[in-house]
């Protein structure tokens, strides 16, 4: 029986393609702490803040940025690996989808889409959205938001996720600073489930030495070294 594989990505993954990561050097929004725009309490306070805080991602994400080798690598393990691969992102933008991945889980939401507070419906959205911005569905103006989770709300997919990481073989985090939970804890499931941990960053982080093994440097160099080895290894079998 094929090992079965999850993959959790972070901001870093995308940081070789122009995305400012969350808690880089960069990691503010106009003086803004990311925890405090991301929240339903900031939304409360100041729609036009936090819909702004997205509309500039929004705009930027549209505007030529493209995935990197780290995206395709990852793509190419899930296409050719014979057993199960659950690739999780933190991330919200859509670049694991336009590197080829088959199978995306965004368990913090996606930036490209949009919900409407009034009938929940979820959309597609490349629009600027505002309080005048009206639903596809109950076509009704007022209550469309990010369809983007954030801190104090459920993450997405935990149940497919949890129950994955219980029957994981290895578990590899990329690009994370492993400050975020629940996601940041996914290792410790992994471990509890007898799996190999690998962590793919540019540096140490936080929960580094939880991990079975290390591979320092750009996920656009150290990721297709890593899809490749797995995939060679399974080339003898
Ligand atoms: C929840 C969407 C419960 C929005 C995001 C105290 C202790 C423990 C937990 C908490 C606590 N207080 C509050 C909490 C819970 C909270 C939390 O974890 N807070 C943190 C700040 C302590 N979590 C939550 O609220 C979560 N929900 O717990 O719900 C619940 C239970 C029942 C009912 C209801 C609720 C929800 C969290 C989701 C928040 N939303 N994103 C948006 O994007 O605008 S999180 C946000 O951070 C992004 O998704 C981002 O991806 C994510 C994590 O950050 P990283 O991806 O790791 O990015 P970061 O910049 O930090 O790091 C980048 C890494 O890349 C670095 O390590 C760097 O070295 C590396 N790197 C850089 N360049 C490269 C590279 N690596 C390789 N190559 C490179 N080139």
């Amino acid at each position: 029986m094929s090992e079965t594989i999850v993959i959790l990505t972070g901001a870093g993954i995308s940081a070789e393609s122009g995305i400012r990561t969350f808690r880089g050097p960069d990691g503010l929004w106009e003086g803004h702490r990311v925890e405090d725009v991301a929240t339903p309490e900031g939304f409360e306070a100041d729609p036009v803040l936090v819909q702004r805080f997205y509309n500039e991602r929004r705009r930027a994400l549209l505007d030529g940025i493209l995935p990197n080798a780290a995206h395709t690598a990852i793509a190419r393990l899930q296409r050719e690996w014979p057993g199960d691969v659950l690739l999780v992102t933190q991330h919200i933008d859509h670049l694991h989808e336009q590197g080829g991945s088959p199978q995306v889980l965004h368990m913090h939401g996606e930036l490209l889409k949009a919900r409407c507070t009034l009938c929940q419906a979820v959309q597609s959205w490349e629009q600027d959205l505002s309080a005048e911005s009206v639903c596809t569905t109950c076509e009704t103006a007022g209550g469309m938001r990010p369809h983007v989770v954030w801190f104090g709300e459920m993450p997405l997919g935990m149940g497919e996720i949890e129950a994955t990481l219980q029957r994981a073989d290895l578990f590899a985090a990329i690009g994370t600073s492993g400050q975020v939970y629940p996601a940041a804890g996914f290792v410790n499931a992994a471990k509890y489930a007898g799996a190999k941990t690998i962590e793919i960053n540019l540096a140490s982080t936080g929960t580094s030495e939880v991990f079975d093994e290390h591979l320092l440097g750009p996920a656009s160099e150290k990721v297709p070294l890593w899809v490749d080895t797995l995939l060679g290894s399974r080339k003898g079998k």
